[in-house]
């Protein structure tokens, strides 16, 4: 009996581990939220006396979570929101509970920002408005519906989002909602530019400088949607700002390989060739008009603003402690 619980516990994990790493759960939004919901269960089933041991069964969890995907801080704002002052408590029985409740409240309080997110981003949408986005962002998309029901949007045009095709996710969702939508491909973007009214794309990362680290390709588009003048703008909760950038770390770009472009049935078609694939891009904050969150929308400039309003760091890092869990 006991036994099967510990294996509840730790196929929580695994199954999660496995759902971020092969992308079927995916999105950095969903990431997170995912990682929230498994910890908090993981927790919830956790068997044992020793208060100690739980404490280190979860940092080695959270730890195997974050390591699924290395760019996305989403990841681990919403592992560290969930277990954040767990460390100060002295028994398995309170500690559980803070879990729970700091799990249901980010959960929680993401799908309210993605609402109040999309509230505040289809006012910035002229009636009318032909639509380009990229990759499959929800904060994005729920953006561009609420700008469709309100009158907003005529056309979106959705990119392939090579080499995943996540844009194949977002002209079905678009599609399934009766919202008209052109598909493109990736080097198109460039051709179809001039005729758009804005671009929406979301965010895996943003940083204290106000870059944003989104999927590969999105400095291209924010490139040429500079160059024509039409407006970039970044729909993002705030638990998408880096923290550990205000403080010097550099945010790691993940390669996921070969698989996405040769075929991996058919390697020897291109032996000898190297091959980079690095999934996100960043595209720095000059190529920005505006980043659309939950607590309004702000200048790329005013990100170390909103880290720390967020954050909560009021000196030079007095936060710290509660943020070395994960190190
Ligand atoms: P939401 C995705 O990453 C895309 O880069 C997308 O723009 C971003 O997450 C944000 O998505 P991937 O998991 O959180 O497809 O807005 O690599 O849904």
């Amino acid at each position: 009996m006991i036994r099967m619980k510990e294996d509840e516990s730790s196929n929580i994990i695994s199954g999660t581990v496995e759902g971020i790493s092969n992308m079927s759960i995916r999105g950095a939004g969903k990431i997170a939220k995912a990682a929230s919901t498994a910890i908090s269960e993981y927790a919830q089933s956790w068997i044992g006396t020793s208060r100690d041991e739980m404490i280190e069964d979860l940092k080695r969890v959270a730890r195997t979570l974050l390591s699924t995907r290395p760019t996305a801080v989403s990841l681990r704002n919403g592992i560290l929101l969930t277990l954040m002052g767990t460390e100060d408590l002295h028994d398995i029985g309170s500690v559980r509970e803070m879990i729970a409740t700091r799990s249901r409240k980010f959960v929680e309080g993401a799908e309210q920002a993605r609402e109040r997110i999309s509230e505040i981003g289809s006012l910035r949408v002229p009636k009318g408005s032909t639509v380009m986005t990229h990759c499959n962002s929800m904060a994005a998309l729920s953006t561009i519906e609420k700008a469709f029901r309100d009158g907003r949007v005529e056309m979106v045009y959705s990119t392939e989002s090579r080499p995943w095709r996540q844009g194949h996710i977002t002209t079905k969702w678009l599609l399934e909602r009766e919202i008209p939508v052109t598909m493109i491909v990736d080097s198109a973007v460039r051709h179809f530019m001039r005729k758009m009214d804005v671009v929406m794309v979301g965010a895996d990362t943003i940083t204290s400088h106000g870059a944003v680290i989104n999927k590969i390709g999105t400095s291209q588009i924010a490139l040429s949607a500079h160059e024509s003048r039409v407006p970039l703008m970044v729909c993002a909760e705030t638990f998408k700002f880096s923290r550990e950038t205000l403080f010097g770390s550099p945010v790691e770009i993940e390669d996921r390989g070969p698989s996405g472009i040769a075929d991996p049935m058919e390697p020897r078609d291109f032996e000898g060739a190297h091959f980079r694939n690095p999934v996100f891009d960043i595209t720095p904050p000059e190529h920005i008009d505006a980043i659309i969150t939950e607590l309004g929308v702000i200048s790329p400039y005013l990100a170390a603003e909103i880290i720390r309003e967020v954050f909560g760091i009021v000196g030079p890092d007095p936060g710290n402690e509660k943020f070395k869990w994960l190190d």
